[in-house]
This record gives structure tokens, sequence and C-alpha cells, in this order.
């Protein structure tokens, strides 16, 4: 299942780190999110749109929010304390769904530094200016005890950890991921099989693997004919004007199994 949030109207009041300001057409980007749900419901993902958020601008970015594992959803505690209030609904609609553990401050963690290979039962969490080693070691407190194991990367360059590597290999198949290197400290993500983007597409690290194909920006041609010669399959989605948010792919989503913990 994929949670989802609508795009706000007030989009252009987002967050920025890494992207100069420049006009959003929310119209626009509505309509791609809409193809992005779309796409997700094409490759028989249940796509729940949760209300939108008055006055958070970032709210369409719900994978920081939430870390969603089969045995526990652990609520982040965004980097950035204009994003704090999204988890109010996230939490509500996660409730039914799994038990629930929190990064609380002084602790701050985005979902998007959280790169699960369900697989090797490992976790890899950036170290951003969204999330500190405080937050980082509250997940460890909670997942290592679940039989995860977790590891840390100090990103430095772009926003989040999954900006810079993904996973793209289906459940059943051998985890492999993708990656822009240059975004990543050598020797991270160490005994993970990869590919590498094209050097000229530094944002085309960010896919979701799902089904058995990979959705990925459109824009990204010179990286999906790599991800093609490699015989992988790939669903292109058009992400350019939620880019200008400093949003990828995987940010616009939270996808887990819809099944309870235990059940
Ligand atoms: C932010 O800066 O928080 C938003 N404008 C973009 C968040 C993107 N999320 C993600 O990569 N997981």
């Amino acid at each position: 299942m994929a949670l989802t949030r609508p795009v706000p109207p007030w989009m252009a009041e987002c967050e920025l780190t890494h992207v100069a300001r420049e006009p959003i057409d929310i119209p626009r980007a509505m309509a791609q999110h809409e193809a992005y749900e779309e796409a997700l419901r094409s490759l028989g993902v249940e796509v729940r749109r949760l209300a939108a958020a008055p006055g958070l601008p970032d709210s369409v970015f719900i994978e920081d929010t939430a870390v969603v594992l089969p045995e526990v959803a652990v609520l982040m505690q965004p980097g950035a304390a204009s994003r704090r209030p999204e988890i109010v609904a996230v939490e509500a609609a996660l409730l039914p769904m799994r038990r629930v553990a929190r990064i609380i401050w002084p602790g701050t963690m985005d979902g998007g530094d959280v790169l699960v290979v369900p697989q090797m039962r490992t976790i890899f969490v950036g170290l951003s200016t969204r999330t500190n080693a405080e937050g980082a070691g509250q997940f460890r407190a909670i997942v290592e005890p679940l039989g995860y194991r977790m590891e840390t990367v100090v990103m430095e360059g772009c926003l989040h950890l999954k900006s810079a590597a993904t996973q793209i290999a289906g459940a059943e198949e051998k985890p492999l991921l993708l990656v822009n290197p240059r975004w990543l400290p050598a020797g991270a993500l160490g005994g993970m099989a990869r590919l590498e983007i094209h050097p000229e597409e530094p944002h085309g690290a960010n896919a979701i693997g799902v089904g058995g194909v990979v959705l990925h920006g459109a824009e990204f041609t010179l990286t999906r004919h790599i991800l093609h010669c490699h015989g992988i399959r790939v669903v292109p989605v058009v992400n350019d004007e939620l880019a200008k948010a400093e949003g990828a792919l995987t940010c616009c989503s939270l996808i887990f199994e819809s099944s309870r913990a235990g059940g």
C-alpha cells in the first residue's frame, strides 16, 4: 500500500536546502502527482490519499514523516521545524495498522534519510542537515532489538540519503541499489550491489522499485538507458515540477506491506 498526500496550493512556501527557489506551477505539480499515484496503482499498489494539510507546504512529501517496517511504524521528528505538524495525520493513518514508536526531540530524523534493505535486514541512515546523531541513535534503539542491523552514512551535497541511493531490485531478487557515488562517502553502503547513475544526472538515483519494475524520473534519460542495458524495466514518471520543491519520487509516498504486524 502507499499513503500519499495532495500537492498543497501553498507549496511555494516549501523548505529548500540545495536548490534555488523558482516559481512552482501548482496545477502542473498536482497533475504530476496524480499521474504518479496512477503509476503506483497500475503496478498493483493500493494508494490511500490522506487529507490535505492546511498551511503545511511540504506535506506532499509524506515519506519524511514515518518509516514503516512490518513490525513497527516509527514516526519521525523532521529536521525542519515547519514540517513537524505533518506527523499528526500520518500517525492517525498508521495507528490501525502498526505498533507505533517515535523519534523525539532533540533527536531529529527525516524518512528520506532511511534506506531499508529488507532482504538483508539492514537499514542505512543518513546523517544530514535533517537527521542528527541523536535521532539516528533513537532509531537504532528501536530497530536493533527487532533484528535489524543499522549503519549510518554521513551525507554532504544532497538533502537526504535517498537522494543519493535507493533500492531498485524487487523483494524476491538480490538487492540492487541505484546510487550517485559523488553524494556518498567512500566505502558507504559497503557490501551492496549497485548501479551508478549517469554523472550528468546527479538527481537520478532516486527511484522506486516496486512490482518488478522501477519508477524513475522521466527526465533522467541517460540513467534510464543504463537501467535498460542491465535488463531493468523502467516506468518513467514526470516529476520536474515537484523537483522545484526539492522532492523526488520516493518522497511522495510511504510504501509498505499493508498487513498488520503479526497478522
Ligand atoms: C524539504 O525540504 O523538506 C522538502 N521541500 C523536500 C523534501 C523531500 N523529501 C525527500 O527527499 N524525502
